[in-house]
C-alpha cells in the first residue's frame, strides 16, 4: 500500500506541469509615482534585466494611457511607455534599430514574451521578434508583427519560445524588436497607409513581460539511487506481509 503511494506520488510530481510565473516584466512607470508619463524607468517592474538601444534609436517616455492604451494596470498620468525614435533611413538597416532585453531565463523553461506596442503613423509598419541564445546573435522568431494603422496600441503581441533549442535555463538568453523592411520589398512602409515612412515616427513598448515556468530540480544520481533503493525495500517489506 505504501509503496504504491509512493509510486503514485512520485508519478505525479513528474506529470504536473509548472505554473508559468512573470519572471521579468518592465512596466516603464517611475518608482515612486510622480504623475508624469513623460519620466520613467528602465528598471525591470518585476525580476531583472536590462532593457537597450538598438542601432542608434534614441528614446523618452510617453503616455502609456494616450491611443487608446497599453495594457497597464496603472491607468495613471504616471504610465509611461518606452517611446522609440530615430529610424534608419528609407531603404537601410534592415532589422536593425529597435529595442533590446537581456533577462536570462535560469532556472525557467516554457518561456513566452510578450508586449504591448503603440505604432505612430509614419513609424515602419513591421516589427520583427529576435532572440538570442549567446546575447551576440540574434535570429528571427516569427513573421514580423505589422501594424494597420498607426496611432493605436497592439497589446498582447505575443512569441512562445517553447519549442526553441537554447531559450530555457539561460543565462545569456535575450531578446530584441526591431523594423523591418516590408516583405519581399526592399524598403519599410508606414503603420498608416497613404503615410510615408519616416524616421523621426516613435514605437512605444509597454508591459515587456517574459513568462515562463520553473524547472524542476533534477534528482542527483545518489537521490535516484536512494528512492529506487527505498522503493525496492518497501516492496519487499510488501512481498514478506503478503507472504
Ligand atoms: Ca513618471
Ligand atoms: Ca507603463
Amino acid at each position: 500500500m505504501i509503496k504504491h503511494l509512493v509510486v503514485a506520488a512520485a508519478f505525479a510530481a513528474v506529470a504536473v506541469p509548472a505554473q508559468a510565473v512573470t519572471v521579468t516584466q518592465w512596466n516603464f512607470n517611475s518608482v515612486p509615482s510622480d504623475a508624469s508619463s513623460s519620466t520613467g524607468s528602465l528598471v525591470a517592474s518585476v525580476g531583472s534585466g536590462v532593457a537597450s538601444l538598438v542601432g542608434g534609436t534614441t528614446a523618452t517616455f510617453a503616455s502609456g494611457n494616450a491611443s487608446g492604451g497599453s495594457t497597464d494596470p496603472d491607468t495613471s498620468t504616471n504610465d509611461s511607455g518606452w517611446n522609440l525614435t530615430a529610424w534608419a533611413a528609407q531603404g537601410a538597416g534592415d532589422k536593425s534599430r529597435g529595442a533590446r532585453f537581456d533577462t536570462g531565463t535560469t532556472g525557467f523553461d516554457s518561456v513566452v514574451v510578450s508586449w504591448d506596442q503603440r505604432h505612430s503613423n509614419t513609424s515602419s509598419r513591421y516589427a520583427q521578434f529576435q532572440y538570442s541564445t549567446d546575447g551576440i546573435a540574434f535570429h528571427d522568431f516569427g513573421t514580423a508583427f505589422a501594424a494597420d494603422p498607426g496611432d493605436v496600441w497592439y497589446n498582447g503581441r505575443s512569441v512562445d519560445l517553447s519549442s526553441v533549442a537554447g531559450v530555457a535555463d539561460n543565462a545569456s538568453f535575450a531578446f530584441r524588436i526591431v523594423a523591418a523592411f516590408a516583405p519581399g520589398e526592399s524598403g519599410y512602409v508606414a503603420s498608416t497607409p497613404g503615410s510615408s515612412y519616416g524616421t523621426a515616427g516613435t514605437w512605444r513598448f509597454d508591459m515587456v513581460t517574459i513568462s515562463a515556468a520553473p524547472m524542476a530540480p533534477v534528482p542527483e544520481p545518489e537521490t535516484c539511487a536512494m528512492l529506487l533503493a527505498g522503493l525496492a525495500a518497501l516492496g519487499v517489506v510488501a512481498r514478506r506481509r503478503a507472504a
